[in-house]
């Protein structure tokens, strides 16, 4: 009413000052309106959900919140084909969104909704079971980055070992459709996840496949490696521990080369204060423990494991050329295959793959093509037969305890044990060459490192979002650093015959700094001829791999950890001390005509921080005037003869 009485006061007022009469409206112009029609309420429009699924859906769908034995209730999303009876449970446990991705897309087709790993499954009559682990998206409690077992790390409550064995209790006994047997599978976060059902397992488990699984952050997946700390990571913090209602997207940089920008914040620790991640609690545990202190070692799974008995069959999964996580699946491989008497309980599979790679597309990566969809190879031949016989009761496939893929010659392997071959000794000699002769002479090379012009990771710009990019950069051609004066290469001569490695490389570096500290990055390297017959039939893409630098190895050792993780300590200038490490496990073969190259340097940024190469207590917290270039030495022949230890099967 007081609305209507404003309107017609004002209406009054405007005509009796309107200069202009208005023509009397014919009726022609006025709208016809239906007398007496039913009149439509002005009520509200909104709808509760739309129900995406239609009658003709092939699948059907459960979102349950399973309660946990705190009381704490997590999100839980079911799939399978309408018409599922006696089928097996295939569960993964997320932090990355459980609704998310159980709707790939919006479909009335179950293999169009899934992930594309779930096709075979799916349409086999498994049925797929998502879970948002404890804190985030759907699911309550709160959330612990990787929260460690009950008893370790301080942990005295829940965890994901006994979140999922509450979970595949509830599971097997209120889906009908299933045959209440349980598979777990999931890469990266979500090999973590799968690990830890591993531990006190529910009986109802009756396989597990951890893919690329998060293991130890500090000694090589993720967070540190060897104690050189993974700057990438900063902003992954940020998006995963920001309340989900306020977003929790990526840091608000803006367009750009991280490199440069890395560069002018300063230590990672400035830049972490300059973005406000400093914040997080989750950062502030990783700048308040740069050294391999109890807050990692008591959160090392692979330990955890090698303390259980082996009760579930496991295969365990990596990519060669994984980017994030390539340590934990070869760690816990060693703790547990001990277990295995009859060694057909464990089994170890390296593919030709990026991180999570083998639930993708895995036909090529970067420059190198394969024999064909590597990743749907292997689902097919080895993964699904694995779960159809522990989990259907299909016959025994016999899955080999080893499968890896032989880059180079680009064939599936099957071993009984993994690493295989001889370690033997390539040798890093005077005029740059490499070779299995030991030197005659001994001598050093230097090169000035200066934290003011960092060797970058892989060719600028450089884009911790570009997924390319990040995918892609452990087999990016080395060309880009071997030019440069802080970069020491060496090469043997061009092969005459295949050398095949089946192992993890170990470095045995002789190097001294001018500094107090130093971090030392070292590659193993696959040179291609330089023309462009090789390459046919090869599983290459032709001229492009004419003098490729295709690395077989990358890893980077922070100096003030020679003498024990744990207990850093300044490096004395010019003393030369004998650094230990392995490159990441591969099945690789050097074919004739190509050379092995090895590289030595001393930054990997930004994706690793910089080394001020003064010794401060903290890294994170290094002040400008700490970083300072130094002259390192690499030594080679005599008694301090630097090589890097290849695992020859050839
Ligand atoms: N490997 C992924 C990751 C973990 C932590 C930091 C950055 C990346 C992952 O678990 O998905």
């Amino acid at each position: 009413m007081k609305y209507r009485t404003l309107v017609s006061a004002a209406a009054l007022i405007s005509l009796a000052f309107a200069a202009p009469t208005f023509a009397k409206p014919k009726p022609a112009d006025t709208p016809a309106v239906i007398a007496n029609g039913p009149v439509t309420p002005m009520t509200p429009d909104m709808m509760p959900r739309y129900d995406s699924i239609r009658p003709d859906a092939d699948y059907i769908k459960r979102v349950e919140m399973i309660p946990m034995r705190d009381g704490v209730k997590l999100y839980t999303v079911i799939v399978m084909k309408k018409g599922t009876k006696d089928g097996p449970i295939l569960l993964s446990r997320t932090p990355y969104d459980a609704k998310g991705t159980m709707a790939r897309s919006a479909s009335q087709s179950a293999t169009e909704i899934l992930p594309a790993m779930y096709e075979e499954f799916v349409n086999d009559g498994y049925i797929i079971v998502t879970q948002d682990v404890r804190g985030l998206h759907g699911s309550e409690g709160d959330y612990i980055m990787n929260r460690p077992l009950k008893g370790k790390a301080g942990n005295t409550g829940s965890d994901d070992s006994s979140d999922a064995y509450d979970t595949i209790d509830w599971l097997v006994k209120h889906t009908p459709e299933s045959n209440g047997k349980v598979g777990i599978i999931g890469s990266s976060y979500l090999g973590f996840t799968s690990l830890m059902a591993e531990i006190n397992p529910h009986p109802a488990l009756k396989a597990a496949v951890p893919q690329s699984p998060m293991v130890d952050g500090w000694m090589g997946d993720d967070w540190f490696h060897n104690g050189a700390f993974r700057n990438n990571t900063l902003s992954y913090v940020a998006g995963q521990t920001t309340n989900k209602a306020e977003g929790g997207g990526g840091i608000p940089e803006g367009v750009g080369d991280d490199y440069s920008r890395w560069l002018k914040a300063g230590s990672t620790g400035d830049y972490a204060r300059q973005w406000g991640l400093d914040k997080y609690p989750f950062t502030q545990k990783l700048m308040q423990n740069p050294a391999y202190t109890k807050f990692w070692s008591d959160q090392a799974v692979d330990k955890w494991l090698g303390e259980q008995p082996l009760k579930v069959p496991t295969m365990l999964v990596v990519g060669q050329w994984d980017q994030e996580d390539s340590y934990g699946a070869p760690a816990v491989y060693r703790a547990i295959e001990p277990k295995d008497t009859a060694n057909d309980m464990v089994t170890l599979v390296i593919g030709p793959w990026r991180h999570s790679g083998v639930n993708h597309y895995g036909s090529e990566l970067g420059n190198l093509q394969f024999t064909g969809d590597t990743a749907k190879e292997f689902r097919d031949k080895y993964l699904k037969p694995f779960f159809d016989h522990y989990l259907k009761g299909a016959p025994d496939p016999k899955t080999p305890p080893v499968l890896t893929y032989a880059t180079g010659i680009n064939q599936w392997q099957e071993t009984a044990k993994w690493p295989m071959g001889t370690m033997t000794p390539l040798y890093v000699g005077d005029g740059f060459t490499a070779s299995f002769t030991k030197p005659a002479t001994a001598g050093h090379d230097d090169y000035v490192s200066d934290p003011s012009k960092p060797v970058p990771y892989t060719p600028r710009p450089v884009g911790f979002d570009n997924g390319t990019q990040w995918k892609t950069w452990l087999v990016h051609d080395q060309r880009f650093a071997s030019d440069r004066p802080d970069v020491l290469v060496y090469e043997t001569a061009a092969l005459d015959a295949p050398v095949h490695i089946m192992g993890a490389p170990q470095v045995d570096l002789y190097a001294a700094t001018s500094g107090t500290d130093s971090d030392w990055v070292v590659k193993i390297i696959d040179v291609y001829p330089n023309t462009s017959s090789e390459g046919a039939g090869q599983g290459h893409v032709g001229i492009e791999m004419a003098g490729f630098e295709l690395p077989i190895g990358i890893e980077i050792f922070r100096g003030r950890y020679v003498h024990g993780f744990g207990t850093p300590a300044a490096l004395t200038p010019g003393r030369v001390e004998n650094y230990k490490f392995s490159l990441p496990n591969v099945n690789h073969v050097f074919l004739p005509g190509h050379k092995i190259m090895i590289q030595v340097q001393s930054s990997l940024f930004p994706l690793y921080d910089r080394n001020p190469q003064t010794y401060v207590d903290n890294i994170f917290n290094a002040k400008p005037a700490d970083y300072k270039a130094a002259t390192e030495s690499v030594y080679r022949g005599g008694g301090q003869a630097s090589a890097v230890w290849l695992p020859i099967v050839q």
